[in-house]
């Protein structure tokens, strides 16, 4: 890693700064310090789990539908025991907030629940949306584990009649990642005078966090160094808007060399004025990140004192703040009361 930093200051100090380093040496350099990931997505073996009886009926005068969870057979047994304590978790995607779930059944693999569950859903939303029924096993001492899941993406279904049937039941590592929503920001590096340029742009289809079924976003952008908060500062509040438009920009003062060790974390509140302000999701960019990220950084350090604008997927907190503890345990501050 060390070989590495040299090799680019060498190229830094040969140039004079007038190109930063490339995607393909971000990449390089990123292969080399990227954490160590796995035990976030530990590898599950493909043992078959079992299917799962449900029916989906849909009203289009309320606009509301029945998910009625009928029965399960040849569950996968995930107590010692050879047997599990199932029950089944339902929502809706468009809104992960509204979940049911059935009663547990102690100690069988074949369990017969005859459960429904009424959600709202307007007929303009049903084109995006999944149902999802998550099988778990209880467990009284310990956390539950996931049997399996399945998900049905209603656009996909004829909803005039009343749809009973089987499914089998997914590997719980495929789930999807939960909907949290999408900002656009851009990013402009200016070597010659030490500047980092992050405007915030917008952020769409954000989670619902308020019971009004909106959110009252802002934007956080925060700046680790050496795997130490550094530096943050952050956006004003839109109210009532799952699709704000913020257009604020954020000026640091990066170095050359800092720049090489930095991880600018993004992170979208929901501002609450009675209970805690809420994380609605967030990533993290630098040459330690992966993919999109990876990538939006890259641009900019391969095109100095141009912005450079990207859409990126908001990322559960949990996930971000594992992957950047692995390297650092390091905690960043809660929001300011
Ligand atoms: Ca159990
Ligand atoms: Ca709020």
């Amino acid at each position: 890693m060390v070989a590495i930093h040299q090799h680019h200051y060498s190229i830094w100090t040969i140039q004079g700064c007038s190109t930063l380093i490339s995607k393909q040496d971000c990449l390089e350099i990123s292969r080399h310090v990227q954490p160590d990931i796995e035990g976030l997505h530990k590898s599950q073996e493909n043992a078959y789990r079992g299917r799962l009886q449900y029916s989906v009926e849909y009203n289009f005068q309320s606009e509301e539908i029945t998910v009625a969870v009928k029965q399960a057979a040849s569950l996968k047994a995930m107590d010692s025991g050879g047997t599990s304590d199932p029950y089944v978790i339902v929502y809706l995607t468009n809104d992960t907030r509204k979940k049911h779930e059935t009663k547990v059944h102690r100690k069988t693999l074949s369990p017969v629940f005859n459960e429904s569950f009424t959600f709202k859903l307007p007929q303009t939303e049903v084109q995006d949306t999944e149902a999802v029924m998550q099988i778990y096993d209880f467990n009284r001492f310990s956390k539950h584990d996931v049997i399996g899941e399945v998900r049905i993406l209603l656009r996909d279904m004829d909803l005039q009649h009343v749809i009973e049937e089987w499914k089998e039941l997914n590997d719980p590592s495929s789930m999807e990642q939960e909907r949290l929503g999408e900002i656009c920001f851009s990013l402009k590096y200016i070597p010659v005078t030490s500047k980092l340029v992050v405007v915030i742009l917008e952020a769409k289809k954000l989670k619902k966090m308020d019971n009004d079924g909106f959110s009252d976003p802002y934007v956080k952008v925060q700046l680790a160094l050496n795997m130490k908060k550094w530096k943050r500062k952050k956006t004003g509040v839109k109210k009532n808007t799952l699709n704000p438009y913020f257009n604020e920009e954020f000026t640091f003062d990066v170095t050359l060399e800092q720049i090489q060790n930095v991880d600018l974390i993004i992170s979208v509140w929901d501002h609450d004025k009675v209970n805690k302000n809420e994380q609605i999701g967030k990533l993290f960019l630098g040459c330690r990140a992966s993919g999109n990220a990876l990538r939006h950084w890259s641009d900019m350090l391969a095109h100095p004192r141009r912005p450079v604008a990207q859409w990126h997927n908001l990322q559960p907190a949990e996930i971000v703040d594992k992957i950047l503890a692995l390297k650092s345990h390091l905690k960043f501050p809660r929001p300011n009361r």
